[in-house]
Order: C-alpha cells, then sequence, then structure tokens
C-alpha cells in the first residue's frame, strides 16, 4: 500500500460534508475519511479502513479486468509496443499510426458540436471549478469521454492513471472504490463517477446546453474504440519505468482536440510519465481558441505549456524530447 504522503494530490474542491455520490455513481462504496486543506480535498483512510477497501477493490478490481477486453490485450499490446518510449523513434511511423487512429475516430472528437461558442472567445464554456478526469491514454472507453469534451468544448485538469501508476491509481481506489477508468470527478456538483456511457450523458446533460451526444458516439466505443490502442501498439497505456516519481508543483497544460495525430503522441508521453495536465480542448469551433492565439501565435495543435519552467512548445516532436528529458528519474535527481 502506498505511503499516504504520496497521495497528498488534490483531488475535489468542494467541501466533505456536502458530499454526496451523484446518482449515477452508485458503484462508489467504502468508508473514507475526507481532508480538507486550502479547499482542496483530499482522502485518506485509517488502517482499518484500509484494509476494508483493499478487500473491496480487490473482488472490484477482479470484475473490472474480467469485463475488460483491453486487460487481455495489454500483455500482447506490451510484446509489439517499441519498448523504451523515450528513445528516438520512427517519427514516420508515429504520425501514419496516429493518422490511421484518427481516421477510425473520424467523426468523433474534432470539433465542437454548437457553434454557439465561437462568439464566446473568452472561454466561458468551462465550469466555475475544473472537472478532474482519472484516465489513460490507450482505454477506449477513456478516449469516449475526452472525444465527448471536445465536442462539449470542455477543458479539464486529466490525471493519467497508467498500468504501474503510482499515484493517480491509488487515489481512485481510495475515493471510488476500485481501480477503473476512467473516473470523473466534477467538484461543481459533488459528483464521483464511473462508467464512460453514464459520464458521456451526465456531461451532456450538465454542460450540454440541450446538445446530444455526436451520432454514435456512445456505441462507437466497441467498434472502432479499439483502434487507437491497437495502431498505437498500447502506446499511452503504461507508466514509463524512468518517470520521475514526484509530480511537479505547478501543472503543465496542453492545447490539443482529441482526435488530433500529433496531440495523441504528446498525450502518450505525459501518461506514460503519469503527469497530470490541465487539458485546453481546442476542438474546430472552441471558445478557447483567442486563448491558444494569444498564446502561441498560432491556431495549431499541440501547445504545450509548462508554468514549472516557463517552457512553451508548439511542435510535437520537441514536446516528447522535453517531456522525456525533464520528467525523468535522472532528471529529478
Ligand atoms: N464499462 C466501463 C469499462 C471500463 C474499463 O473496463 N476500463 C478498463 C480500461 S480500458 C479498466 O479500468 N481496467 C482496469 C485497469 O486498467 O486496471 C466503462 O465504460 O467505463
Amino acid at each position: 500500500m502506498a505511503n499516504y504522503s504520496t497521495l497528498c494530490y488534490p483531488i475535489a474542491s468542494f467541501s466533505p460534508s456536502a458530499f454526496q455520490p451523484h446518482r449515477f455513481s452508485k458503484t462508489i462504496s467504502g468508508n473514507r475519511r475526507w481532508v480538507c486543506e486550502r479547499r482542496r480535498l483530499y482522502v485518506k483512510s485509517t488502517k482499518s479502513e484500509s484494509k476494508t477497501e483493499e478487500k473491496s477493490s480487490q473482488t472490484s478490481d477482479t470484475s473490472g479486468n474480467t469485463s475488460s477486453f483491453l486487460s487481455f490485450l495489454c500483455p500482447l499490446l506490451k510484446v509489439f509496443s517499441g519498448g523504451d518510449p523515450s528513445q528516438e523513434r520512427n517519427h514516420s511511423l508515429e504520425v501514419a499510426t496516429s493518422s490511421l487512429a484518427s481516421v477510425a475516430r473520424l467523426p468523433w472528437g474534432s470539433r465542437v458540436l454548437s457553434s454557439e461558442s465561437i462568439d464566446k472567445q473568452d472561454g466561458s464554456s468551462n465550469p466555475p471549478l475544473p472537472l478532474q478526469l482519472f484516465e489513460f491514454e490507450a482505454c477506449p472507453f477513456c478516449r469516449r469521454v475526452r472525444e465527448a469534451l471536445t465536442e462539449l468544448d470542455l477543458s479539464v485538469e486529466v490525471y493519467p492513471c497508467p498500468k504501474g501508476s503510482i499515484r493517480h491509481r491509488e487515489l481512485v481506489r481510495r475515493s471510488g472504490g476500485k481501480e477503473m477508468f476512467p473516473f470523473l470527478v466534477d467538484p461543481n456538483t459533488e459528483t464521483l463517477m464511473y462508467e464512460s456511457g453514464d459520464i458521456v450523458k451526465y456531461l451532456f446533460k450538465q454542460y450540454g446546453n440541450g446538445r446530444d451526444p455526436s451520432t454514435g458516439l456512445l456505441e462507437s466505443t466497441l467498434f472502432t474504440g479499439w483502434m487507437p490502442t491497437l495502431l498505437r501498439a498500447g502506446r499511452g497505456m503504461s507508466l514509463w519505468d524512468k518517470a520521475s516519481t514526484d509530480p511537479p508543483p505547478k501543472m503543465i497544460e496542453l492545447f490539443s482536440y482529441e482526435n488530433n495525430p500529433y496531440s495523441r503522441l504528446v498525450r502518450e508521453a505525459l501518461c506514460e510519465l503519469e503527469l497530470p495536465y490541465v487539458l485546453h480542448n481546442i476542438g474546430e469551433g472552441s471558445a478557447r481558441m483567442r486563448l491558444l492565439l494569444n498564446a502561441s501565435g498560432s491556431n495549431k495543435v499541440p501547445f504545450l505549456v509548462d508554468p514549472n519552467t516557463g517552457v512553451q512548445l508548439g511542435d510535437y516532436k520537441e514536446i516528447l524530447a522535453y517531456l522525456f528529458k525533464n520528467y525523468s528519474l535522472a532528471a529529478s535527481t
């Protein structure tokens, strides 16, 4: 069991006394003690609670794993995946496989569903408190949620939970009762949720202004949702063994949209490094386009801002090189 000191990481900004699981979040169970500090909420278990949770999570992990085709695919994908993600890559192959993945998901996650937001140049499509998504890049169910976020023009704090993740998986297990992804925390409505289909429906109900998910988004996961995972040979699935163990003090920011092939490569790296980041979705018609133009002088994604170092980069190759160099164990010692 991980040390509590490694778990002091914000997961929600609402008052613990007001906490009520949302009606969709019926899978959330277990006894937890909520510790509030500086308007942020942390989860801490007593020793006896930890035991109960350990048991309950073992049970739920098993059911999650059996229901997950990806869990079966993982060992297979690991054989084919190109090993150390920090090594120099064949960039033609990288871009080709990521572009094919984008073709597989062509109708989803590229544009904002309504054109209303084009006039809102201030990014006001976001709720007052940031949504928090615990996920991993290669997971097709997480992809469906990220696609919905692009279509709704919502930014989100992403807490990557690759296999082998130390910090974020533990938080999900402690707050939701099991390791299953995606897991959404919405501090605006005090909601914690598993189940990608429920999350997508919730997001559209809560933030969709009467819009519905684009045709096929909910059903499509079973058909082509796996394609990016297979084409990318499981990139964005497992923690890099040389990733820095401490998160940086400030959150990295990434301007991206879900189905952009170059942004995918960057999100994979952030996931493999277990680096939390603010994902500014900038699909076609996004209200945040002005923010991106102001920050980078261009409307191109990906664009990465690291407030810890002041570095700003718009070239995916440079971003990959920067992330693996700066957030490796070697750099942090
Ligand atoms: N029905 C769930 C399925 C979620 C699911 O199976 N997620 C997999 C990843 S794709 C998972 O969490 N597996 C456990 C793990 O990665 O440890 C949903 O739609 O969200």
